[in-house]
């Protein structure tokens, strides 16, 4: 299989390769050592005793079998666990996961608890700096107004930041479950030095959002570039129809992934100011990951993407719920990957 270049010509740093596999190679991609991180989704992926193993129990859409999401370092990586914590390293990237259920004091306890513990957790080694996260969390949009889910879970979120520094945001996604478990997933990669977070000119940054949207404005990057001199892929937020501050296209699940993807577009064009050598449109290094609320909305969304991407783009569909109730379709990804 031909490897595609890493895009940084002067990297320095071990590089980190994103892509889907088949299910079936699970195995074998968790006896590689340079493996950092295998994810696999929907109900029926196992639970696995392996730190570098991830269970994501949105379900996949479509009739493609569910890949697996693989990491692969360039260097050598070793895994553990700390209590709560499953991690793995390659000496200057670190994986991390972390559950927390959600008892009587609800969802904002959780993140807040989920957060203070990653903050420890990072302020212990010398990987401190986040670089993405992602939260998945049961039945996003259920409450009103300021009691909905979401915006507890902000307000949790930013109670458990403290140790963090706040003018480095990482790259997020925030998304919905329908399994009715409740419990916040919590996942992240970081790194020995900082990142170079983007903001899209399109949009407001999430953290300026005005009150109306909540009383806390969540707390991410719309993406991050990686450390200088790292042969990393950029790390695309999750991102939806939103312009300004606001949900467009309400209905049109269409016009929402079109949105979406000008999003998107504008979202690397701006990091291509930074770093020019990312490739301009979305290929082959840029698996994304599609979470669809409806299930009906599936081969609609599948449909655009096919009209609209480059058919060499990964592409996989999630049932999931965006945290705006508006909002049918969401999309991230990273970009500029060397492909697994
Ligand atoms: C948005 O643009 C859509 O709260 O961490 C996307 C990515 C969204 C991350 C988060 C929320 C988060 O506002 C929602």
């Amino acid at each position: 299989m031909s490897r595609p270049q890493p895009f940084a010509g002067a990297a320095t740093l071990p590089g980190l390769e994103f892509g889907y596999a088949p299910a079936d190679t699970r195995a074998r991609q968790l006896a590689d050592p340079h493996v950092l991180a295998v994810i696999g989704f929907g109900a029926h992926a196992p639970v696995l005793d392996d730190p570098r193993w991830l269970r994501v129990p949105l379900q996949p859409l479509g009739a493609q079998a569910a890949p697996i999401e693989v990491w692969r370092s360039a260097a050598p990586v070793r895994s553990g666990r700390d209590g709560d914590v499953a991690w793995s390293t390659d000496g200057n990237l670190l994986f991390g996961a972390l559950e927390i259920d959600e008892l009587d004091d609800g969802l904002e306890a959780a993140a807040r608890r989920a957060y203070a513990r990653l903050g420890a957790f990072l302020a212990g080694g010398d990987m401190p700096h986040l670089l993405r996260i992602w939260n998945y969390m049961d039945a996003i949009t259920l409450g009103e107004e300021d009691a909905e889910r979401y915006r507890r879970f902000c307000v949790g979120r930013v109670a458990g930041m403290e140790a963090f520094d706040a003018a480095r945001l990482p790259a997020a996604t925030a998304i919905g479950r329908h399994d009715g478990v409740r419990r916040l997933q919590v996942y992240w990669l970081a790194a020995r030095e900082p990142g170079r977070p983007v903001e899209n000119p399109r949009q407001v940054s999430a953290y300026r959002y005005p009150r109306q949207y909540g009383p806390q404005a969540p707390s991410f990057a719309r993406a991050m570039l990686p450390p200088a001199g790292a042969s990393m892929p950029l790390l695309l937020s999750g991102t939806a129809a939103i312009v300004g501050h606001a949900s467009q296209h309400s209905g049109s699940v269409q016009a929402q992934v079109d949105e979406t993807l000008a999003n998107l577009a504008s979202l690397v064009d701006t990091a291509r100011r930074q770093s020019p050598e990312l490739p301009a449109v979305l290929g082959a290094g840029s698996p994304l990951k599609v979470y669809v609320r409806d299930p009906s909305d599936a081969e609609a969304v599948a449909t655009r993407l096919d009209a609209s991407l480059d058919p060499s783009v990964p592409r996989l569909l999630l049932h999931a719920q965006v945290c705006r109730r508006e909002l049918l379709v969401e999309i991230d990804g990273v970009h500029g990957a060397a492909t697994t």
